[in-house]
């Protein structure tokens, strides 16, 4: 790949922008890797023996040999055994470089770096327990000297020796070939500086498949051990072990079941068995991200991991799950066939999210599980589609590849391949994933070879669908209806557009499966009739109740034929495309499609949107000092949610929850994040006062009798009785404050705990710091807990929260060091808390700003994603927008600031990043 100059302004160093367009294949590959690891106090030593070749791809071209090293000492190189002479080699900041080197030869380096100094947590690095790995992506260059980029795939064995007392567990990939104590008799035999060291002990592992080195890991630490095993359905027998640290033993059982859960849904829904003698898991509590499928020894935030009834949420328990599940596919989905380079990265992390949502949604009520997606969705990526950071799902140039571990890789390529599934139908789309891993098992592929095999299993033409991989931002779709009684026709008209986006000015249209049906006056769906040639291939349904509308041109007429009555049209059931759907609706027509749409996610959608509609006019009437209307339509449907509940709580809890002020922000041209959170709060007790008794009937009602179990069901139910809580809450009286602090104290697991805290830490009363000491008093050791301490009081709406924030960065249980606890203080406040990270005399965005600069001294990956929270600024008024301005210049000129940091808030400050790009090339 070919890097061009590009400078951020006032960057110590220039920064390499890499473009897709650039990829040439790599000039040598290697075949198979040897590490010898020795680690000692404040210093690992490796060894690595590396078989190398040239690349035929290169066409013969004599060129030389470029390693990747970063923060690497380098001891000694030889090649084919004898030792390189100074000038044959040149070390510098980023490269081994040896110019003259044979066609296939065996190179031997020996390096040696400090992992408990490693803070940016990439590489080996120091978690409580012991040393761990984290490679991807570009972390195995600061393990040893590599070819670190994905389509260079070798065979790896590693010998780890280390303290037996401080680290009794060592791990690698792969399967256990010998162990013992001292240290191998091989070291000695090479020469090294092996001795019979009675404290040391050592461990041989190889793994017969070959990998890319991101999804390399090692393990040095001191652990414990669930074990369990699987039979495959072939037969085969496989160990599994999960390894939590010590004294976290009780909260590792819901994992392992997820795990076995997942594996035997993979075999049943995809045919896929694990391919592995052994499967191990090892949880750690520093961990930059959520968690990490290295062959067969996956590395977990603890996050993702620990679950016990009185220490973790519902929402815990399914994060569990779904992680553990997400990690676990990728064995196929990334690591059996992986990606060519990271342009490529939603080959495997939108088709694995996508699996995962499937899993969930099997395991879950699926409507909620889809509503939930949705919600992320626009939450998360619409915003990121419509910034300064807008990328398409195979992004085109990047400066830093961790930046584009994001929303519209992972979630919009989420929707990316569940929009394969619902053209090609469910039976097309497994003929499409079985002749993926035909054709490409053991391969590093594009997200193009993917479409060609789903295209080519099924005999379809997918040429337009690619564009969902180049073109970036969110597609508008304008449906309007005509209907004509005397030929009972209905017509909807659909136009698709989509804004511009850094880079790309203009977008050709979409291939955008629209599924829609027909309500009638009694609430019915209507029959469907309709031109064939109007529907996919893989999805016709004529004289069904849905029908998938083939929406591929910036305009086009959709004739329904035999419509007896004018009906209302439910369109993009279940959320069939990552698009916005407009639609002129009556608030009555909302209301009616809120009742009686057999689509469940649209009867969700009908009630948000009307919701949306009610929370802007009230914005408005607040700006105006004009009464907010909240129509009686819409209040009785949400009383009836309420009354109804026991039919489906899950789902009315859903129902019950407004849209988030984040995403309303983005529903307007300048966003007034105060008047935003006025008009929610006012709709809130708007409907906590109409309905209080029917709440505080429901709080009661919900509740679940007996021991705590995370099943669907019972979380259902306590999704209701918390979202009433909280509705009651929201007055903040002293009846709803008694109320919230008597659950906090009777509570015995920790969703309704945290539920009750939640509201109190929005309270003014007493109750309110008397709640969060008893709850820092009980959990101060268990860190996972400690977090939500944090978060509870950084993402709290009450005056004064910046300054109690700002405060809890001195408390003796913050640690900027540590991601999660970092995340749960500073991120928290400055994405979930828009109030006041927004607040109008810019002290939100200054704090944050602050807290980005030094938190980019220790870990960068981590200071770049809180400086995201600044992407959208431009949304605001002309005020904030010169106090975010300031706060974002005041970290570009820092002194030896990230890469990535630089690369996230280069853009938000340039006018047109992509085209400063282009001129740089
Ligand atoms: N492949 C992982 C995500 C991941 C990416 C980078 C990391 O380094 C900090 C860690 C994990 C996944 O999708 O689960
Ligand atoms: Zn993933």
């Amino acid at each position: 790949m070919q890097r061009g100059p590009f400078h951020f302004p006032m960057r110590d160093a220039p920064a390499q922008v890499i473009n897709l367009k650039d990829y040439t294949p790599p000039a040598f590959l290697i075949e198979s890797v040897a590490l010898d690891v020795d680690i000692q106090p404040a210093q690992a030593i490796v060894h690595a023996t590396l078989k190398i070749a040239r690349n035929p791809a290169r066409g013969g071209a004599i060129e030389p040999l470029v390693l990747d090293g970063e923060d690497l000492e380098l001891l000694s190189a030889s090649i084919d055994g004898r030792k390189l002479a100074p000038g044959e080699y040149r070390a510098d900041e980023g490269h081994l470089t040896i110019a003259k080197v044979p066609d296939s030869f065996t190179l031997e380096t020996v390096a040696r770096f400090d992992p408990w100094k490693n803070t940016k947590l990439e590489g080996l690095y120091a978690t409580k327990s012991g040393l761990v790995t984290q490679c991807e992506a570009e972390g195995f260059r600061r393990i040893t000297y590599f070819i670190d980029r994905p389509d260079v795939m070798a065979t790896y064995s590693v010998t780890l020796c280390a303290d037996k007392a401080q680290f009794p567990r060592l791990l690698a990939n792969g399967n256990l070939l010998a162990s013992g104590e001292g240290e191998p008799a091989s070291w000695f035999a090479a020469g090294s500086e092996g001795r019979a060291d009675g404290r040391r002990h050592w461990a041989r592992w190889q793994d017969p498949f070959p990998k890319p080195s991101y999804l390399f890991a090692m393990v040095a630490a001191n652990l414990e051990l669930l074990e369990d095993h699987f039979t495959t359905r072939s037969g085969k027998k496989a160990l599994l072990q999960l390894y939590v640290e010590p004294g976290k033993l009780d909260q590792a059982g819901f994992a392992m079941q997820a795990l076995k859960k997942c594996m035997r849904w993979d075999e049943d829904v995809f045919g896929l068995e694990l391919d592995l003698e052994r499967f191990m898991i090892v949880a750690v509590s520093d961990f930059n991200a959520g968690a990490m499928e290295n062959k067969g020894l996956n590395i977990f935030n603890t996050k993702y991991i620990l679950a016990r009834a009185d220490s973790a949420t519902d929402y815990d328990y399914f994060g569990v799950d779904k992680v553990v599940a997400h990690e676990y596919f990728h064995n196929w989905t990334g690591n059996r066939v992986t990606c060519r380079d990271w342009f490529q990265l939603s080959l495997k992390e939108g088709l694995t999210v996508y699996r995962d949502q499937e899993y969930s949604g099997d395991e879950y009520s699926r409507p909620v599980v889809r509503i939930q997606e949705v919600r992320d969705l626009r939450n998360r990526q619409f915003p990121e589609d419509a910034g300064p950071m807008a990328h398409a799902v195979r992004p085109e140039s990047y400066v830093e590849i961790n930046n584009f571990y994001t929303s519209t890789v992972y979630d919009k390529g989420a929707e990316v391949v569940r929009m394969y599934a619902t053209l090609l139908g469910k039976e097309g789309f497994r003929r499409g994933m079985d002749l993926y891993f035909k054709r490409h098992d053991g391969q590093a592929v594009t997200c193009d070879d993917f479409r060609a095999a789903m295209a080519d299993a099924n005999g379809v033409d997918l040429e337009q669908f690619g564009r969902w991989y180049s073109q970036a931002g969110t597609p508008v779709v304008d449906v309007s209806a005509k209907y004509d009684g005397t030929n009972e026709t209905y017509t909807l008209t659909v136009t698709q557009s989509c804004a511009p986006t850094p880079g790309q000015a203009a977008k050709k249209p979409f291939v955008i499966p629209l599924a829609v049906g027909l309500v009638d006056l009694d609430g019915h769906d209507l029959p469907i009739n309709i031109d064939s040639a109007s529907l996919f291939d893989g999805v016709r349904s004529n004289g069904g109740r849905t029908a998938v509308l083939a929406v591929t041109q910036e305009r086009q007429d959709f004739v329904f034929h035999q419509v007896p009555e004018q009906p209302v049209p439910s369109l993009l059931r279940g959320f069939s495309a990552p698009v916005q759907a407009k639609f002129d609706y009556t608030d009555s027509e909302l209301t009616h499609l809120m009742a009686y749409d057999s689509d469940a996610f649209n009867r969700w959608e009908a009630g948000q949107a009307l919701a949306i509609r009610i929370l802007l006019g009230g914005v408005k009437a607040i700006r105006a000092g004009t009464q907010m209307e909240v129509p009686l339509a819409f209040a009785e449907a949400m009383g009836r949610v309420i009354s109804d509940g026991s039919r489906d709580p899950a789902f009315a809890a859903e129902c019950l929850q407004m849209p988030s002020e984040g995403y309303l922000a983005e529903c307007m041209d300048v966003a007034d994040p105060e008047a935003i959170h006025i008009a929610r709060m006012r709709l809130v007790r708007e409907l906590a006062t109409r309905y209080r008794t029917r709440f505080e009937g429901a709080f009661r009602h919900f509740a679940v009798p007996g021991p705590y179990s995370p099943d669907a069901h019972a979380a259902g139910r306590r999704a209701l009785r918390n979202a009433a809580l909280s509705y009651v809450s929201a007055m903040d009286d002293a009846t709803s404050r008694a109320l919230a602090f008597l659950e906090y104290r009777r509570a015995e697991n920790m969703t309704d705990a945290m539920a009750a805290l939640t509201c109190l830490a929005n309270s003014a009363g007493a109750e309110r710091e008397r709640a969060l000491s008893m709850f820092y008093e009980k959990w101060k050791d268990e860190a996972l807990v400690v977090d939500k301490w944090f978060r509870v009081q950084a993402t709290s709406w009450l005056p004064g929260t910046l300054d109690r924030a700002k405060a809890l960065t001195k408390h003796a249980a913050f640690d900027l060091k540590n991601p999660n606890r970092a995340r749960s203080l500073l991120h928290s406040f400055a994405t979930d808390n828009p109030l006041h990270f927004h607040a109008g005399d810019g002290s939100g965005y200054r704090w944050i700003a602050e807290q980005v600069i030094e938190l980019d001294r220790l870990n960068p990956q981590v200071a770049s994603r809180l400086a995201r929270a600044f992407d959208r600024w431009k949304k605001y008024d002309e005020g904030r927008m010169a106090h975010a301005r300031k706060a974002l210049e005041s970290i570009r000129d820092t002194q030896g600031l990230s890469g990535n940091v630089a690369e996230v808030v280069g853009r938000a400050l340039g006018t047109d990043p992509n085209s400063s790009v282009k001129a740089a090339e």
